[in-house]
């Protein structure tokens, strides 16, 4: 596999980065996860204006153009032979001395990787997820916005662990407030009575671009949808439920905290919305 690194295609076994990287030392950094299909690399720029969004936010200068990533992005594809997989892109604060001082870290870096992506286990693309909510709170804005895909998933990375002793793959994360914010690494969706509904961004979400794409769809296919306010109660007594992200895509949940979530079968507005998915993939993206 060669990796992109600061300009340079390297072999895996050369792709090295100094222990004195802040993103190491500190979780000093941002990140972006983006899908290639078939060939076409799905909403390249969204994903490139998130990252420069995270990036300005911390203050750090991405040390390429935005044209130069979306170049080195394609390149990295076609120099792996890839037509289908996931790219992931890291910007480092790069290396610095042990103090916390992003100031004295020069020189950003700036990484490329594109591989196969290990889904969810195929079944539970039929079956459904049965999920959990976790105490671990997701950090609010007042803390860490949320909205920044930085190298910081500690918060994240907790609620997995207690998901995963709990059985589940996933979990619902909630914010202070005991509202419903996100899952892990996924948006979630319910539906009642027809309408589909999701939490603001506000509420302590990434926002994400398959989420994006979802609110898109649900406007073709005249499915009503609002972002509204969301508690454990809500998805308990919701006909459906579904999580959204890049790796995930579209996943249906059926049970959460051990209450099956409408008839504890994926539903047909859930199918209905992947399906239309599983199409725009296929036709929209930026060619490698
Ligand atoms: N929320 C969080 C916290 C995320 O990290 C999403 C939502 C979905 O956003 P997109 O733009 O992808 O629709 C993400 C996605 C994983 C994994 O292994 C997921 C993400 C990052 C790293 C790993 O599930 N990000």
């Amino acid at each position: 596999m060669k990796i992109y690194l600061d300009g340079k295609f390297v072999d895996e076994a050369d792709a090295k980065i100094s222990v004195f990287d802040h993103g190491l030392l500190y979780g000093d950094g941002i990140f972006e996860g983006i899908r290639l299909y078939q060939g076409n690399v799905f909403r390249l720029e969204a994903h490139l204006e998130r990252l420069w969004y995270s990036a300005k936010s911390i203050l750090l200068n991405i040390p390429i153009s935005r044209p130069e990533m979306a170049k080195a992005v394609c390149e990295t594809c076609r120099q792996n032979g890839l037509r289908d997989g996931y790219i992931r892109l890291v910007v480092t604060r790069g290396v610095g001395d042990l103090g916390l001082s992003p100031w004295l870290c020069p020189k950003p870096s700036v990484i490329i990787i594109a591989d196969k992506i290990a889904l969810y286990p195929p079944e539970y693309y039929t079956t459904g997820l049965a999920i959990v909510t976790v105490p671990t709170r997701r950090v609010g804005p007042a803390a860490l916005p949320p909205a920044i895909k930085s190298l910081n998933y500690l918060n994240n990375v907790l609620a997995k662990l207690e998901a995963r002793q709990a059985g589940a793959l996933e979990a619902i994360m909630l914010n202070e407030a005991g509202f419903v914010a996100e899952c892990t690494g996924d948006n979630v969706f319910i539906v009642h009575k027809g309408r589909l509904f999701t939490p603001a961004a506000q509420q302590g979400a990434l926002k994400g671009i398959t989420r994006e794409t979802i609110m898109e769809i649900a406007g073709s296919l005249g499915l009503p949808l609002e972002e509204h306010d969301l508690t454990r109660y809500d998805i308990w007594n919701a006909d459906e439920c579904f999580l959204t992200g890049t790796g995930a895509e579209v996943i249906a949940v059926v049970k959460l905290d051990g209450r099956e979530v409408g008839t504890g079968k994926p539903g047909p507005i859930t199918n209905r919305v992947l399906a239309e998915f599983h199409k725009r993939v296929l036709v929209e993206g930026t060619r490698i």
